[in-house]
């Protein structure tokens, strides 16, 4: 496969309510949907990247120029292009794993839809559904949390995961299992917001029996969470610090977790999201697909991840409503608490072109 052109867009898709973290309050998906053209036909992605720098070190504006400036122009060098060789051709750039993995993605799907085979598939998928949680944000108020926890659990979600901060961790747990009861699958999520001085305190999230307690310290710090994972009873899940499937064996061997949230844009792609997944089954620890607040590119692309056997506990795919009005694909809807994975060639959907158009911001070409 010869690559001979890409397109660069950058969609603006608005929130359909705030969604607020440890890290900020977000109303907006800004997103970079990536399209190549091959001698073989196109391939569509996206970069999970956010506006600014703070869930990880990569931002959207940033990934899109080192995608234009170094990753296209190697890769349109390239006599022949296939998904496995786009991480090696672009192994001497350091860093810039969402930006990669938009990349590796497009090509992906460019070379399946060629074979005819779905992502699924190739990925070594054993489901055609995949049961799915939320994400459920900070709030206000406690009646606000509990309103919405309620609508979700209605909704048929299988899990709820409620983000934490210091001054928001005990008390809105203490709440949603009161008001739910023991049976709901509950987890949290703090995005580094912790320090080792908090593990007294952590401990305190023992009594509300929850799944997981998801990366309370910052991504380099294994020791803290190592510290946290011998006192706890409450297993400890590692997402910012797994950026590799060499980084998941190192937290594994320290302690430092007993289950991983896999993104696919965190560890440069979906096929090293594919060597997390075996690492953590050759440990006999489950994963589960993470989430980046994705257009239905990113999101078809996670379905066909989480069909695989390791996928063992509901991940962050949220029906399409539970985020946007309008998405640059069609929908995808949550039922029984499960979402389907897409049947069809490479992803298994392409953008509507009027909404694309619709919810584009700016578009750019580049050629050899
Ligand atoms: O796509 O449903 C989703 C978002 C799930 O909470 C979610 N993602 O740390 O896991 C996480 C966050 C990262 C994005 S918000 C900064
Ligand atoms: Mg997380």
């Amino acid at each position: 496969m010869k690559l001979c052109g890409a397109e660069l867009r950058f969609v603006s898709m608005p929130l359909v309510t705030p969604f607020r973290t440890s890290l900020g309050t977000q109303t907006v998906r800004n997103a970079l949907v990536l399209r190549l053209e091959t001698s073989q036909g196109e391939g569509w992605a996206e970069c999970v990247a956010d506006d600014e720098p703070d869930y990880s070190p990569e931002y959207l504006t940033g990934a899109a120029d080192v995608i234009r400036r170094f990753f296209l122009p190697r890769l349109l060098a390239m006599e022949e292009l296939d998904p496995a060789g786009v991480a090696v051709a672009l192994g001497g750039f350091r860093g810039h794993p969402m930006a990669k993995s938009a990349v590796e993605m497009a090509v992906l799907d460019a070379s399946l839809r060629a074979a005819g085979m779905g992502l699924s598939a190739y990925l070594g998928g054993v489901r055609r559904r995949v049961p799915v949680g939320v994400s459920v944000g900070i709030t206000d108020t406690i009646d606000e949390l509990l309103g919405l926890v309620d609508k979700y659990l209605t909704a048929g979600y299988l899990r709820i995961k409620l983000k934490i901060e210091p001054g928001w961790d005990i008390e809105p747990v203490r709440a949603v299992r009161e008001t739910f009861g023991p049976s709901v699958a509950l987890t949290v999520d703090a995005n580094t917001a912790y320090r080792q001085s908090d593990i007294r305190h952590l401990r305190g999230l023992d009594e509300f029996g929850l799944l997981l307690v998801e990366q309370p310290f910052a991504p380099e710090n294994l020791h803290s969470h190592a510290r946290l994972a011998a006192v706890m009873e409450t297993p400890i899940c590692l997402d910012e610090s797994i950026t590799s499937a060499h980084d998941a064996a190192t937290a594994l061997r320290q302690g430092a977790c007993s289950i991983i949230n896999i993104k696919p844009g965190r560890v440069g792609g979906y096929l090293e999201a594919r060597r997390v997944h075996d690492v953590a089954q050759a440990h006999g620890v489950p994963v589960w697909c993470g989430g980046m607040l994705e257009t239905g590119l990113g999101r078809a692309a996670n379905l066909a991840l989480a069909s695989l056997p390791g996928f063992q506990l509901p991940g962050d795919i949220s029906a399409t409503a539970r985020y946007f009005t309008e998405d640059i694909t069609a929908p995808f809807a949550v039922a029984e608490g499960h979402i389907e994975v897409p049947a069809g060639p490479g992803i298994g959907i392409t953008p509507s072109a009027d909404s694309l158009d619709r919810l584009t911001t700016s578009i750019e070409r580049l050629t050899p």
